[in-house]
Protein backbone atom coordinates (compact mmCIF):
# COMPACT_ATOMS: atom_id res chain seq x y z
CA UNK A 1 0.00 0.00 0.00
CA UNK A 2 2.69 2.32 1.28
CA UNK A 3 4.49 1.48 -2.43
CA UNK A 4 1.68 2.29 -4.06
CA UNK A 5 0.77 5.61 -1.99
CA UNK A 6 4.56 6.31 -2.49
CA UNK A 7 4.39 6.30 -6.62
CA UNK A 8 0.98 8.09 -6.85
CA UNK A 9 2.57 11.00 -4.88
CA UNK A 10 5.53 10.35 -7.28
CA UNK A 11 2.93 10.89 -10.47
CA UNK A 12 1.57 14.14 -8.57
CA UNK A 13 4.55 15.85 -8.02
CA UNK A 14 6.05 14.81 -11.78
CA UNK A 15 2.54 16.25 -13.29
CA UNK A 16 2.61 19.56 -10.72
CA UNK A 17 6.11 19.93 -12.07
CA UNK A 18 5.00 19.42 -16.04
CA UNK A 19 2.72 21.66 -15.84
CA UNK A 20 4.34 24.69 -14.12
CA UNK A 21 7.74 24.06 -16.37
CA UNK A 22 5.85 24.20 -19.26
CA UNK A 23 3.96 27.66 -18.16
CA UNK A 24 6.70 29.74 -17.67
CA UNK A 25 9.63 28.30 -19.79
CA UNK A 26 8.15 25.52 -22.25
CA UNK A 27 5.01 27.01 -23.85
CA UNK A 28 6.03 30.73 -23.39
CA UNK A 29 7.70 32.03 -27.25
CA UNK A 30 11.07 34.34 -26.99
CA UNK A 31 10.99 37.81 -28.16
CA UNK A 32 13.79 38.84 -30.94
CA UNK A 33 12.48 42.47 -31.25
CA UNK A 34 15.33 44.04 -34.55
CA UNK A 35 14.37 47.60 -34.68
CA UNK A 36 16.73 49.45 -37.05
CA UNK A 37 16.72 53.42 -37.26
CA UNK A 38 15.31 55.28 -40.65
CA UNK A 39 14.81 51.84 -43.19
CA UNK A 40 12.08 52.71 -45.43
CA UNK A 41 10.46 49.77 -46.89
CA UNK A 42 11.73 51.09 -50.70
CA UNK A 43 15.19 49.25 -49.07
CA UNK A 44 14.20 45.89 -47.99
CA UNK A 45 13.70 43.66 -51.10
CA UNK A 46 10.90 41.34 -49.71
CA UNK A 47 9.03 44.61 -50.50
CA UNK A 48 10.23 44.80 -54.02
CA UNK A 49 10.83 47.91 -54.70
CA UNK A 50 13.23 48.90 -57.23
CA UNK A 51 15.51 50.55 -55.34
CA UNK A 52 15.94 47.41 -53.34
CA UNK A 53 16.74 44.81 -55.91
CA UNK A 54 19.87 47.07 -56.85
CA UNK A 55 20.71 46.17 -52.92
CA UNK A 56 18.83 43.13 -51.92
CA UNK A 57 18.31 42.50 -47.96
CA UNK A 58 18.29 38.58 -48.44
CA UNK A 59 18.79 38.13 -44.67
CA UNK A 60 16.22 40.02 -43.67
CA UNK A 61 13.32 38.83 -46.03
CA UNK A 62 14.69 35.46 -44.44
CA UNK A 63 12.32 36.65 -41.71
CA UNK A 64 8.91 37.12 -44.37
CA UNK A 65 9.84 34.02 -46.14
CA UNK A 66 9.54 31.92 -42.94
CA UNK A 67 6.77 34.36 -41.77
CA UNK A 68 4.59 37.26 -42.43
CA UNK A 69 5.24 40.22 -44.76
CA UNK A 70 2.94 43.56 -43.39
CA UNK A 71 1.90 44.95 -46.09
CA UNK A 72 0.01 48.21 -44.49
CA UNK A 73 1.86 48.92 -41.20
CA UNK A 74 2.59 52.21 -40.67
CA UNK A 75 3.67 54.00 -37.63
CA UNK A 76 1.73 56.63 -35.39
CA UNK A 77 4.01 59.46 -35.37
CA UNK A 78 7.03 59.49 -37.73
CA UNK A 79 10.18 60.57 -35.88
CA UNK A 80 12.21 58.39 -33.54
CA UNK A 81 11.72 58.50 -29.91
CA UNK A 82 7.70 59.25 -30.50
CA UNK A 83 7.82 55.63 -32.20
CA UNK A 84 9.84 54.23 -29.67
CA UNK A 85 7.59 55.31 -26.37
CA UNK A 86 4.34 53.97 -28.52
CA UNK A 87 6.01 50.88 -28.92
CA UNK A 88 6.58 50.27 -25.38
CA UNK A 89 3.58 51.85 -24.19
CA UNK A 90 1.04 50.60 -26.81
CA UNK A 91 -0.22 54.00 -26.92
CA UNK A 92 0.16 57.02 -29.13
CA UNK A 93 2.24 59.77 -28.21
CA UNK A 94 -0.58 62.06 -26.25
CA UNK A 95 -0.95 59.09 -24.47
CA UNK A 96 2.62 58.04 -23.33
CA UNK A 97 3.67 61.88 -23.13
CA UNK A 98 6.97 61.47 -25.56
CA UNK A 99 5.29 63.58 -28.12
CA UNK A 100 8.54 64.84 -30.15
CA UNK A 101 12.29 64.61 -29.40
CA UNK A 102 13.63 66.29 -27.29
CA UNK A 103 15.16 67.09 -24.16
CA UNK A 104 12.26 65.66 -21.97
CA UNK A 105 12.45 62.58 -21.36
CA UNK A 106 10.73 59.38 -21.24
CA UNK A 107 8.30 58.86 -18.13
CA UNK A 108 9.89 55.36 -17.66
CA UNK A 109 7.71 54.95 -14.33
CA UNK A 110 4.78 54.03 -16.36
CA UNK A 111 3.45 50.69 -17.76
CA UNK A 112 5.43 49.18 -20.58
CA UNK A 113 5.87 46.30 -22.60
CA UNK A 114 9.02 44.98 -21.28
CA UNK A 115 7.77 45.72 -17.07
CA UNK A 116 4.94 43.42 -18.18
CA UNK A 117 6.90 40.81 -19.52
CA UNK A 118 9.70 41.21 -16.86
CA UNK A 119 6.72 40.47 -14.03
CA UNK A 120 5.77 37.34 -15.98
CA UNK A 121 8.92 35.73 -15.62
CA UNK A 122 10.13 37.19 -18.65
CA UNK A 123 14.19 37.94 -18.69
CA UNK A 124 14.43 41.53 -20.62
CA UNK A 125 17.34 43.43 -22.78
CA UNK A 126 18.08 46.12 -24.88
CA UNK A 127 21.15 47.15 -27.02
CA UNK A 128 21.89 49.89 -28.97
CA UNK A 129 19.83 52.66 -29.45
CA UNK A 130 17.43 54.02 -27.02
CA UNK A 131 17.02 57.80 -27.60
CA UNK A 132 14.43 58.33 -25.04
CA UNK A 133 16.79 60.42 -22.46
CA UNK A 134 15.81 58.63 -19.51
CA UNK A 135 17.43 55.81 -18.29
CA UNK A 136 15.62 52.53 -19.71
CA UNK A 137 12.99 50.55 -17.38
CA UNK A 138 11.72 47.07 -16.92
CA UNK A 139 15.38 45.32 -18.60
CA UNK A 140 16.79 43.15 -16.46
CA UNK A 141 19.87 44.20 -18.45
CA UNK A 142 20.27 47.27 -20.85
CA UNK A 143 23.52 48.61 -22.82
CA UNK A 144 22.30 51.76 -24.92
CA UNK A 145 24.18 54.54 -27.66
CA UNK A 146 24.60 57.44 -25.91
CA UNK A 147 21.81 59.91 -27.42
CA UNK A 148 21.52 58.99 -31.76
CA UNK A 149 25.33 57.27 -31.33
CA UNK A 150 28.31 57.09 -33.32
CA UNK A 151 28.82 54.97 -36.19
CA UNK A 152 32.96 54.77 -35.32
CA UNK A 153 33.55 53.79 -31.96
CA UNK A 154 30.63 54.88 -30.27
CA UNK A 155 29.76 55.27 -26.53
CA UNK A 156 27.61 53.04 -24.80
CA UNK A 157 25.69 53.57 -21.66
CA UNK A 158 25.17 51.12 -18.88
CA UNK A 159 23.81 51.01 -15.71
CA UNK A 160 26.93 51.55 -13.94
CA UNK A 161 29.29 53.52 -16.55
CA UNK A 162 29.87 54.86 -20.25
CA UNK A 163 32.18 52.79 -22.52
CA UNK A 164 33.41 53.81 -25.67
CA UNK A 165 33.58 50.46 -27.46
CA UNK A 166 35.92 50.31 -30.75
CA UNK A 167 34.11 49.11 -34.43
CA UNK A 168 31.71 49.86 -36.48
CA UNK A 169 28.39 50.43 -34.58
CA UNK A 170 26.35 47.50 -36.33
CA UNK A 171 28.56 44.82 -35.68
CA UNK A 172 29.40 46.23 -31.82
CA UNK A 173 25.42 46.07 -31.80
CA UNK A 174 25.49 42.37 -33.13
CA UNK A 175 28.26 40.92 -30.82
CA UNK A 176 27.08 42.49 -27.70
CA UNK A 177 23.26 40.98 -28.45
CA UNK A 178 24.61 36.92 -28.88
CA UNK A 179 26.85 37.61 -26.08
CA UNK A 180 23.57 38.49 -23.87
CA UNK A 181 22.22 35.30 -25.48
CA UNK A 182 25.24 33.59 -24.84
CA UNK A 183 25.33 34.40 -20.92
CA UNK A 184 21.18 34.51 -20.47
CA UNK A 185 19.09 33.33 -17.68
CA UNK A 186 18.57 30.12 -19.55
CA UNK A 187 15.41 28.92 -17.34
CA UNK A 188 13.80 32.12 -18.74
CA UNK A 189 12.47 32.87 -21.52
CA UNK A 190 13.83 36.01 -22.78
CA UNK A 191 12.26 39.65 -24.67
CA UNK A 192 15.22 41.10 -26.56
CA UNK A 193 15.42 44.26 -28.51
CA UNK A 194 18.22 44.94 -30.88
CA UNK A 195 18.62 48.70 -32.47
CA UNK A 196 20.53 49.70 -34.80
CA UNK A 197 21.66 52.78 -35.57
CA UNK A 198 21.97 52.21 -39.26
CA UNK A 199 20.51 53.53 -41.37
CA UNK A 200 20.44 56.54 -39.82
CA UNK A 201 22.05 60.08 -41.41
CA UNK A 202 24.61 60.41 -41.95
CA UNK A 203 25.00 57.13 -43.56
CA UNK A 204 28.64 55.96 -42.89
CA UNK A 205 28.94 52.40 -44.04
CA UNK A 206 31.46 50.06 -42.18
CA UNK A 207 34.68 50.05 -43.72
CA UNK A 208 34.07 46.80 -46.18
CA UNK A 209 31.00 48.40 -47.67
CA UNK A 210 32.53 51.67 -48.39
CA UNK A 211 32.90 50.76 -52.19
CA UNK A 212 30.00 48.20 -52.49
CA UNK A 213 27.41 50.34 -54.49
CA UNK A 214 30.08 52.98 -55.63
CA UNK A 215 29.17 51.80 -59.39
CA UNK A 216 25.36 51.21 -58.46
CA UNK A 217 22.90 53.68 -60.72
CA UNK A 218 19.70 53.07 -58.24
CA UNK A 219 16.44 54.15 -59.80
CA UNK A 220 15.16 57.54 -59.56
CA UNK A 221 11.84 58.34 -58.04
CA UNK A 222 9.29 60.02 -60.63
CA UNK A 223 8.67 62.81 -58.24
CA UNK A 224 12.47 63.64 -57.62
CA UNK A 225 11.69 66.93 -58.87
CA UNK A 226 7.99 67.37 -57.55
CA UNK A 227 7.20 71.25 -57.56
CA UNK A 228 4.91 70.75 -54.27
CA UNK A 229 1.77 72.54 -55.98
CA UNK A 230 -0.75 72.32 -53.98
CA UNK A 231 0.81 71.08 -50.82
CA UNK A 232 1.86 74.02 -48.81
CA UNK A 233 3.67 72.28 -46.16
CA UNK A 234 5.57 70.08 -48.44
CA UNK A 235 6.84 73.54 -50.29
CA UNK A 236 8.13 74.36 -46.86
CA UNK A 237 10.03 71.54 -45.73
CA UNK A 238 13.69 71.77 -45.24
CA UNK A 239 14.60 67.99 -46.57
CA UNK A 240 15.54 67.99 -50.20
CA UNK A 241 18.70 66.11 -51.29
CA UNK A 242 19.78 68.80 -53.52
CA UNK A 243 19.22 71.63 -51.44
CA UNK A 244 19.34 71.00 -47.57
CA UNK A 245 21.77 67.75 -48.09
CA UNK A 246 25.12 68.76 -45.95
CA UNK A 247 27.72 68.42 -49.11
CA UNK A 248 30.34 66.87 -46.71
CA UNK A 249 28.59 65.63 -43.45
CA UNK A 250 25.83 63.57 -45.60
CA UNK A 251 27.28 63.63 -48.95
CA UNK A 252 30.94 63.07 -47.91
CA UNK A 253 32.29 65.40 -50.43
CA UNK A 254 35.83 67.51 -50.22
CA UNK A 255 36.87 70.65 -51.18
CA UNK A 256 38.63 69.72 -54.47
CA UNK A 257 40.95 67.03 -56.26
CA UNK A 258 42.44 64.58 -53.67
CA UNK A 259 41.33 66.85 -50.78
CA UNK A 260 41.27 65.10 -47.70
CA UNK A 261 38.91 68.31 -46.00
CA UNK A 262 35.65 67.72 -45.92
CA UNK A 263 33.08 69.88 -47.68
CA UNK A 264 30.41 71.83 -44.81
CA UNK A 265 30.31 69.77 -41.86
CA UNK A 266 28.61 71.03 -39.46
CA UNK A 267 28.71 67.99 -36.33
CA UNK A 268 32.58 66.93 -37.16
CA UNK A 269 32.28 65.65 -33.61
CA UNK A 270 29.66 63.15 -34.72
CA UNK A 271 31.06 61.92 -37.47
CA UNK A 272 34.97 62.24 -38.59
CA UNK A 273 36.07 62.75 -35.42
CA UNK A 274 34.76 59.51 -33.52
CA UNK A 275 37.35 57.67 -36.52
CA UNK A 276 40.74 56.79 -35.41
CA UNK A 277 43.11 58.78 -37.80
CA UNK A 278 44.25 55.65 -39.67
CA UNK A 279 40.28 55.25 -40.27
CA UNK A 280 39.90 58.81 -41.43
CA UNK A 281 42.78 57.76 -43.99
CA UNK A 282 41.26 55.03 -45.24
CA UNK A 283 37.71 56.66 -45.56
CA UNK A 284 39.41 59.15 -47.61
CA UNK A 285 41.14 56.79 -49.64
CA UNK A 286 37.58 54.82 -50.08
CA UNK A 287 35.81 57.70 -51.41
CA UNK A 288 38.74 59.21 -53.49
CA UNK A 289 37.56 58.43 -57.08
CA UNK A 290 34.27 59.78 -56.93
CA UNK A 291 35.71 62.80 -55.15
CA UNK A 292 37.85 63.44 -57.89
CA UNK A 293 35.38 62.94 -60.43
CA UNK A 294 32.84 65.55 -59.15
CA UNK A 295 35.18 67.99 -59.55
CA UNK A 296 36.94 66.27 -63.07
CA UNK A 297 33.55 65.80 -64.98
CA UNK A 298 31.68 68.70 -65.88
CA UNK A 299 27.64 68.24 -64.72
CA UNK A 300 24.72 70.82 -65.18
CA UNK A 301 22.60 71.81 -62.27
CA UNK A 302 19.89 69.03 -62.61
CA UNK A 303 22.42 66.47 -63.44
CA UNK A 304 24.49 67.58 -59.75
CA UNK A 305 21.25 66.81 -57.93
CA UNK A 306 20.70 63.12 -60.03
CA UNK A 307 24.35 62.49 -59.03
CA UNK A 308 23.88 63.70 -55.39
CA UNK A 309 20.90 61.23 -55.17
CA UNK A 310 22.99 58.35 -56.58
CA UNK A 311 25.26 59.55 -53.76
CA UNK A 312 22.67 59.30 -50.98
CA UNK A 313 21.54 55.90 -52.00
CA UNK A 314 25.14 54.51 -52.27
CA UNK A 315 25.89 55.51 -48.80
CA UNK A 316 22.26 54.92 -47.21
CA UNK A 317 22.02 51.24 -48.69
CA UNK A 318 25.57 50.46 -48.01
CA UNK A 319 24.62 51.02 -44.30
CA UNK A 320 21.96 48.86 -44.50
CA UNK A 321 24.03 46.13 -45.95
CA UNK A 322 25.55 45.54 -42.59
CA UNK A 323 21.99 45.48 -41.06
CA UNK A 324 21.03 42.80 -42.71
CA UNK A 325 24.82 40.98 -42.38
CA UNK A 326 23.56 41.65 -38.59
CA UNK A 327 19.95 39.96 -38.85
CA UNK A 328 21.55 36.99 -40.67
CA UNK A 329 23.95 36.44 -37.97
CA UNK A 330 20.75 36.36 -35.09
CA UNK A 331 18.48 34.19 -37.29
CA UNK A 332 21.89 32.08 -37.69
CA UNK A 333 22.25 32.24 -33.81
CA UNK A 334 18.35 30.86 -32.94
CA UNK A 335 19.33 27.93 -35.57
CA UNK A 336 22.38 26.91 -34.50
CA UNK A 337 21.63 27.12 -30.48
CA UNK A 338 18.21 24.93 -31.53
CA UNK A 339 15.65 28.69 -30.24
CA UNK A 340 14.51 29.53 -34.22
CA UNK A 341 11.22 27.19 -33.17
CA UNK A 342 10.02 29.01 -30.14
CA UNK A 343 11.25 32.63 -30.91
CA UNK A 344 9.05 35.47 -32.27
CA UNK A 345 11.23 37.79 -34.52
CA UNK A 346 9.88 40.81 -35.95
CA UNK A 347 12.27 43.32 -38.00
CA UNK A 348 10.91 46.76 -38.04
CA UNK A 349 12.38 50.35 -38.02
CA UNK A 350 11.59 53.17 -35.75
CA UNK A 351 9.86 54.60 -38.74
CA UNK A 352 9.83 54.94 -42.68
CA UNK A 353 11.86 57.24 -44.75
CA UNK A 354 12.12 59.27 -48.24
CA UNK A 355 14.67 57.93 -50.50
CA UNK A 356 14.06 60.73 -53.29
CA UNK A 357 10.32 60.18 -53.30
CA UNK A 358 9.70 64.32 -53.21
CA UNK A 359 12.89 65.00 -53.97
CA UNK A 360 13.29 64.22 -50.21
CA UNK A 361 15.57 62.53 -47.27
CA UNK A 362 14.14 62.51 -43.75
CA UNK A 363 10.40 61.52 -42.73
CA UNK A 364 7.75 63.37 -40.38
CA UNK A 365 5.37 63.38 -43.19
CA UNK A 366 2.09 61.47 -42.94
CA UNK A 367 3.00 60.14 -46.96
CA UNK A 368 3.38 57.00 -47.44
CA UNK A 369 7.15 56.50 -47.63
CA UNK A 370 7.33 57.88 -44.01
CA UNK A 371 4.09 57.32 -42.30
CA UNK A 372 4.72 53.92 -43.37
CA UNK A 373 7.06 51.44 -41.41
CA UNK A 374 8.12 47.90 -42.40
CA UNK A 375 7.04 44.95 -40.32
CA UNK A 376 8.78 41.28 -41.21
CA UNK A 377 7.58 38.36 -38.56
CA UNK A 378 8.35 35.32 -37.91
CA UNK A 379 6.95 32.33 -35.56
CA UNK A 380 6.78 29.00 -36.42
CA UNK A 381 4.18 28.00 -34.01
CA UNK A 382 2.02 30.46 -34.96
CA UNK A 383 2.28 32.01 -38.07
CA UNK A 384 2.30 30.43 -41.87
CA UNK A 385 5.12 30.64 -43.51
CA UNK A 386 5.38 33.27 -46.73
CA UNK A 387 2.09 35.22 -45.61
CA UNK A 388 1.50 38.81 -46.68
CA UNK A 389 -0.92 41.04 -44.87
CA UNK A 390 -3.06 43.35 -45.82
CA UNK A 391 -5.06 45.12 -42.53
CA UNK A 392 -4.19 47.82 -41.18
CA UNK A 393 -1.35 48.01 -38.46
CA UNK A 394 0.52 50.36 -36.35
CA UNK A 395 3.42 50.55 -33.93
CA UNK A 396 0.73 50.68 -31.22
CA UNK A 397 -0.14 46.77 -32.01
CA UNK A 398 3.22 45.76 -31.41
CA UNK A 399 3.16 45.53 -27.18
CA UNK A 400 -0.91 43.70 -27.36
CA UNK A 401 0.02 41.69 -29.72
CA UNK A 402 3.77 40.44 -28.26
CA UNK A 403 1.63 40.04 -25.02
CA UNK A 404 -1.13 38.14 -26.60
CA UNK A 405 1.44 35.62 -28.54
CA UNK A 406 3.47 35.52 -24.82
CA UNK A 407 -0.43 34.75 -23.52
CA UNK A 408 -0.47 37.43 -21.01
CA UNK A 409 -3.20 39.57 -20.38
CA UNK A 410 -3.34 42.99 -22.48
CA UNK A 411 -3.89 45.99 -19.91
CA UNK A 412 -7.42 47.78 -20.97
CA UNK A 413 -5.81 50.96 -21.16
CA UNK A 414 -2.96 49.92 -24.11
CA UNK A 415 -4.53 51.45 -27.25
CA UNK A 416 -3.13 49.37 -30.00
CA UNK A 417 -5.26 46.25 -30.90
CA UNK A 418 -3.61 42.77 -30.78
CA UNK A 419 -3.19 41.33 -34.64
CA UNK A 420 -2.03 37.50 -33.65
CA UNK A 421 -4.72 36.67 -35.83
CA UNK A 422 -4.51 38.43 -38.48
CA UNK A 423 -0.55 36.69 -38.66
CA UNK A 424 -1.49 33.33 -38.47
CA UNK A 425 -2.97 33.17 -41.96
CA UNK A 426 -3.05 36.73 -43.39
CA UNK A 427 -6.87 37.29 -43.15
CA UNK A 428 -8.44 40.14 -41.66
CA UNK A 429 -11.17 39.66 -39.50
CA UNK A 430 -14.37 41.45 -40.05
CA UNK A 431 -14.14 43.71 -36.98
CA UNK A 432 -10.50 44.85 -37.88
CA UNK A 433 -9.88 48.23 -37.84
CA UNK A 434 -10.80 50.65 -40.73
CA UNK A 435 -8.41 53.38 -40.35
CA UNK A 436 -5.47 54.87 -38.66
CA UNK A 437 -4.60 57.66 -36.57
CA UNK A 438 -1.38 59.91 -37.27
CA UNK A 439 -0.23 62.70 -35.07
CA UNK A 440 3.13 64.32 -35.63
CA UNK A 441 4.05 67.69 -32.90
CA UNK A 442 7.48 68.28 -33.70
CA UNK A 443 7.34 71.98 -35.12
CA UNK A 444 9.52 74.17 -35.01
CA UNK A 445 12.13 71.55 -35.63
CA UNK A 446 15.23 70.05 -37.54
CA UNK A 447 13.88 70.18 -41.22
CA UNK A 448 10.76 72.17 -40.93
CA UNK A 449 8.16 69.74 -41.20
CA UNK A 450 4.87 71.79 -39.92
CA UNK A 451 2.46 69.58 -37.16
CA UNK A 452 -0.38 67.82 -38.52
CA UNK A 453 -2.31 64.53 -38.32
CA UNK A 454 -4.98 62.59 -40.08
CA UNK A 455 -6.72 59.47 -41.20
CA UNK A 456 -5.37 57.07 -43.24
CA UNK A 457 -8.11 54.39 -44.57
CA UNK A 458 -7.87 51.52 -47.34
CA UNK A 459 -8.12 54.31 -50.02
CA UNK A 460 -8.03 57.69 -48.69
CA UNK A 461 -5.89 59.61 -46.77
CA UNK A 462 -7.27 63.06 -44.99
CA UNK A 463 -4.23 65.13 -43.40
CA UNK A 464 -4.95 68.48 -41.57
CA UNK A 465 -2.05 70.94 -40.27
CA UNK A 466 -3.95 72.84 -37.70
CA UNK A 467 -1.85 76.05 -37.22
CA UNK A 468 -2.19 76.91 -41.12
CA UNK A 469 -5.90 75.01 -40.80
CA UNK A 470 -4.68 73.47 -44.26
CA UNK A 471 -6.22 70.18 -45.51
CA UNK A 472 -5.30 68.09 -47.64
CA UNK A 473 -6.63 64.99 -49.71
CA UNK A 474 -5.25 61.73 -51.27
CA UNK A 475 -7.01 59.44 -53.51
CA UNK A 476 -4.36 56.70 -52.64
CA UNK A 477 -5.52 54.03 -55.38
CA UNK A 478 -5.29 56.71 -58.31
CA UNK A 479 -2.23 58.84 -56.95
CA UNK A 480 0.43 56.72 -54.71
CA UNK A 481 2.87 59.15 -54.75
CA UNK A 482 0.19 61.43 -53.59
CA UNK A 483 0.88 64.73 -55.86
CA UNK A 484 -2.25 65.60 -56.33
CA UNK A 485 -4.21 67.51 -53.56
CA UNK A 486 -7.69 67.16 -54.06
CA UNK A 487 -9.03 68.36 -50.98
CA UNK A 488 -12.37 71.33 -51.78
CA UNK A 489 -12.59 69.55 -55.19
CA UNK A 490 -15.36 69.34 -56.96
CA UNK A 491 -16.90 65.29 -56.48
CA UNK A 492 -15.05 65.17 -53.11
CA UNK A 493 -17.84 66.36 -50.92
CA UNK A 494 -18.92 63.25 -49.60
CA UNK A 495 -15.74 61.29 -48.99
CA UNK A 496 -13.93 64.13 -47.54
CA UNK A 497 -17.26 64.35 -44.82
CA UNK A 498 -16.74 60.10 -44.52
CA UNK A 499 -12.75 61.12 -43.60
CA UNK A 500 -13.56 64.29 -41.48
CA UNK A 501 -16.07 62.44 -39.06
CA UNK A 502 -13.44 58.98 -38.88
CA UNK A 503 -10.85 61.68 -37.33
CA UNK A 504 -13.46 63.17 -35.18
CA UNK A 505 -14.30 59.51 -34.03
CA UNK A 506 -10.36 58.59 -33.83
CA UNK A 507 -9.66 61.53 -31.82
CA UNK A 508 -12.81 61.61 -29.48
CA UNK A 509 -11.65 57.64 -28.79
CA UNK A 510 -7.55 57.85 -28.34
CA UNK A 511 -8.52 61.11 -26.25
CA UNK A 512 -6.81 63.54 -28.06
CA UNK A 513 -6.55 66.65 -26.18
CA UNK A 514 -8.71 69.70 -28.20
CA UNK A 515 -5.45 71.94 -28.06
CA UNK A 516 -3.82 69.49 -29.92
CA UNK A 517 -6.74 69.55 -32.70
C1 LIG B 1 19.41 64.18 -36.40
C2 LIG B 1 19.54 64.26 -37.91
C3 LIG B 1 18.26 64.77 -38.53
C4 LIG B 1 17.12 63.87 -38.07
C5 LIG B 1 17.06 63.86 -36.55
C6 LIG B 1 15.99 62.97 -35.98
N1 LIG B 1 20.66 65.05 -38.27
O1 LIG B 1 19.28 65.46 -35.87
O2 LIG B 1 18.39 64.72 -39.93
O3 LIG B 1 15.90 64.29 -38.59
O4 LIG B 1 18.30 63.38 -36.06
O5 LIG B 1 16.20 61.63 -36.36
S1 LIG B 1 22.16 64.38 -38.18
O6 LIG B 1 22.89 64.81 -39.34
O7 LIG B 1 22.75 64.83 -36.95
O8 LIG B 1 22.03 62.97 -38.18
S2 LIG B 1 15.59 60.52 -35.46
O9 LIG B 1 15.66 59.26 -36.23
O10 LIG B 1 16.39 60.42 -34.27
O11 LIG B 1 14.23 60.90 -35.19
CA1 LIG C 1 14.50 57.23 -36.79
Amino acid sequence: RNKIKHSILVYIAWIVSLSSYGQTDMQRPNVIFIMSDDHAEQAISAYGHPISQKAPTPHIDRIASEGALFLNNYCSNSICGPSRAAILTGKHSHKNGFMQNGNRGFDGTQQTLPKILQQNGYETAIIGKWHLISKPTGFDHWEILNDQGDYYNPYFITERDTVRRMGYVTDLITNLTTDWLEHRDKNKPFFLMMHHKAPHRNWVPAERHYKLYENTAFPIPETYFDDYEGRYAAAQQEMNIYRDMYEGHDLKMVTGIDSDTLLYDPWPHAFLETMTQAEQKRFFAAYRDRNNDFYTTKRTEKEKALWKFQRYMQDYLATVKSVDESVGEILDYLKANGLDKNTIVIYTSDQGFYLGEHGWFDKRFMYEESFGMPLLMSYPKHIKPGIKIDGLTQNIDFAPTLLDLCQIAIPDDMQGRSFKALAQNGRTPKDWRKSLYYHYYEYPGFHSVRAHYGVKMERYKLMHFPKENLWELYDIKKDPSEIENIYGRKGTEKITQELQQELLMLQDKYGVDEKYR
